[in-house]
């Protein structure tokens, strides 16, 4: 096999990383392969939190350890290798939720200064999500206008990252039974903002040194992102922008358009990437790209931004995570506009090679050697045009020799907000999710299960994803996605209605067919994991499947998780109830006890734990396994069985 064919599942992949080579332009897999791991670091033993260290306190290879050894094994201040390891987890977590709810932040911002009309060109689009908000958030209708609703709704929400006592508002929204064990254990969020600083201090030098009660405030944290800052932003967002509704388009390098200005909004905020969708069309920009020797322009998307307008506008996807620099390799991308979060350094580089202009656009996350033109939802046509502009005026510069796009793209379906899934499967007029957990009790459908995430280079390029969701859905469990794995999965065709009849069991595939859907859906970006929280707790309201998440036949995974938010994320999940396996690499297995802790104990107090398997096909028998077990215990085993026997029975008649 060629060195590149080990690299990546996916052919444009491997086409991109052998053209850099013959280029001469070093990427992300390049670097891969001179900057190995650190091995203390990467079991998660290595402290840097003072200046009497670093202090590194790995597992001992090789040999048993005795107590005595392990007693000795500390750092410089005595902290044993569970306070190490526990701290070094919940400032994950922190990084993580302080992420997703920055960016939650900037979106109820941009929704205030919309609500009060100091923002023109956007509007508040979705009146129904409007209103269904300020219902859960106690924001007086009456005959208010939208705009004024709004203004409440956004002072309220903005509120719920500097709060300091009290609960998130949020929580309410969980299952009674889930919002108990949160409350007995002390996990309950009061403030976004706050439960990220306690785990910053609480993780500093000679602070919290019990690793259960720091892994306590990190599940705090955790339930501040996914129950507060990734659920406003995603509310937020479809009221601002559109709740997503079922949407064709493409995926993969091949998107890009050799005749066309190719343009990628790359990153996590929608609000840009909004504007430059309409800014794109508009005719006097299409006619000056013209005048550039340009057929038009080719807006696509990069990594969650791409997801937020592929979800609401069908804008085709360039690539997940790994493949933003190949996008540059291809020659032919005219601009990379990026906002923040998932952009490597490395694009600077690789954009010095060939003739893309490299833009960052948000005060917050300014590159060395990339252009700043900074984006102001106040001014945002102005600020858009600016950028697409530029996008244009590059066009000239390409280097026709160094131009070649690969041609894989791949058509998906995407847009399956938690109202879509409810209307396709219950019908615009009786909107439930009473069919899904009908199709779940009779066994047509096993259960559900998430898998999200990122892209690592440590492990072949979507292959991982790939391989899992191709094994759950051929056992009949309904794939729910996010992010880059939602990505990996449409290129493999996996988010196409007919993937149902090729891919999935006969069970998943005729629920699929019925309702005309893909057996794999997907939901958004990262911050849209909160659709799969609400969605679970939807199927718990809706009845016949226990009284919390975590009696659901459900699972989550995150395969090729590289971020800080991807652990934040899985802590949420597992604290809501879930049973989570993440591939990859795992960060705490330098301690034996904080290991069993998120392995094992987790799962008494929460009914919900983590798992690593870095193995595709095992992990997702592992989540089958969780999956049957829930069946079990809800004692819907045996109507699966008896649809086996059914269908079993009519292949045979068919075969007859
Ligand atoms: Fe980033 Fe969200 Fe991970 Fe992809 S999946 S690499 S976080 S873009 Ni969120
Ligand atoms: Fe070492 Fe303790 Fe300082 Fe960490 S906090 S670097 S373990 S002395």
């Amino acid at each position: 096999m060629a060195e590149a064919e080990k690299k990546s599942i996916d052919q444009a992949t491997i086409e991109m990383i052998t053209k850099a080579a013959k280029d001469e332009c070093n990427i992300v897999f390049d670097r891969a392969e001179t900057m190995r791991p650190c091995p203390i670091g990467v079991e998660g033993s290595c402290c840097s939190n003072c200046a009497m260290g670093p202090c590194r306190v790995p597992l001992p290879r090789g040999k048993e350890e005795t107590p005595e050894e392990k007693q000795k094994r500390r750092g410089v201040c005595g902290a044993t290798a569970e306070t190490i390891s526990a701290r070094n987890f919940t400032r994950k977590i922190a990084a993580g939720s302080a992420a997703h709810s920055d960016h939650g932040r900037r979106v109820t911002h941009a929704f205030l200064d919309i609500a009060k009309g100091e923002a023109p060109g956007y509007e508040i689009k979705d009146e129904q999500k409007l209103l269904q908000l300020a219902l859960d958030l106690d924001v007086k209708i009456g005959d208010r206008s939208n705009n004024e609703i709004a203004i409440d709704i956004g002072e309220t929400l903005l509120n719920e990252f500097g709060k300091q006592e009290g609960e998130l508002l949020f929580l309410k929204r969980a299952p009674l039974k889930r919002q108990e064990i949160w409350r007995k254990e002390g996990v309950a969020p009061r403030g976004i903002d706050r439960e990220v600083v306690e785990a910053m201090h609480r993780t500093h030098m000679g602070v919290d040194q019990d690793y259960r009660n720091l892994l306590l405030q990190g599940t705090r944290a955790a339930l501040a992102d996914g129950w507060g800052g990734s659920m406003i932003a995603t509310e937020l967002q479809d009221v601002m922008f559109g709740n997503p509704s079922p949407v064709a388009s493409q995926v993969n390098l091949g998107v890009l358009k050799e005749d066309e200005v190719n343009l990628i909004i790359h990153g996590h905020e929608p609000q840009l990437a909004e504007m430059l969708a309409v800014v794109s069309q508009d005719p006097k920009m299409i006619e000056y790209a013209k005048s550039k020797g340009a057929k038009g322009i080719n807006l696509a998307g990069m990594c969650c931004t791409a997801n937020e307008i592929l979800m609401r506008h069908g804008v085709p996807i360039a690539g997940n995570f790994l493949q933003q620099e190949l996008a540059i390799v291809t020659g032919a991308l005219d601009a990379m506009v990026v906002d923040v979060q998932c952009i490597m350094q490395g694009l600077a580089n690789v954009a010095q090679c060939y003739h893309t202009k490299l833009i960052t656009t948000d005060e917050r996350a300014k590159i060395e050697g990339a252009t700043h033109m900074e984006f102001d939802d106040r001014n945002a046509v102005e600020s858009a045009k600016a950028i697409v502009r530029a996008a244009i005026d590059n066009f000239p510069n390409r280097d026709k020799k160094k131009v070649y796009i690969p041609p894989q793209k791949t058509d998906l379906i995407a847009g399956f907000s938690h109202e879509t899934i409810n209307y396709l499967l219950g019908g615009l007029f009786r909107a439930s999710y009473r069919p899904l957990n009908d199709n779940i009790i009779n066994g047509r459908i096993r259960g559900v299960a998430g898998v999200v995430g990122c892209n690592n280079v440590r492990v072949t390029h979507d292959d991982i994803h790939v391989t899992m969701v191709k094994e759950l859905i051929k056992n009949d469990v309904l794939v729910l996605q996010t992010g880059c794995s939602a990505m990996a999965c449409a290129k493999a065709g996996l988010m196409v209605p007919e993937a149902a009849a090729e891919y999935a069991g006969e069970g998943l595939a005729s629920v699929c067919e019925a309702v005309g859907i893909p057996p794999v859906l997907h939901l958004g970006a990262c911050v849209d994991n909160s659709r799969i929280l609400i969605a679970a707790t939807a199927m718990v309201k809706d009845g016949g499947l226990g009284d919390d998440i975590s009696d659901l036949p459900a699972a989550g995974a995150a395969p090729e998780w590289m971020s800080e938010k991807a652990i934040s994320i899985g802590q949420y999940f597992v604290a809501s109830g879930v049973f989570t396996v993440f591939g990859a690499t795992w960060p705490t297995t330098g301690s034996k006890e904080v290991t069993d802790f998120l392995f094992k104990d987790m799962e008494d107090v929460y009914g919900g734990k983590w798992a690593f398997e870095p193995d595709p096909i095992k992990a997702a028998k592992l989540m089958i396994e969780h999956i049957d077990k829930k069946r079990k215990a809800l004692g819907i085993d045996k109507a699966r069985e008896r649809v086996l026997y059914d269908m079993e029975m009519r292949r045979e008649l068919d075969a007859v």
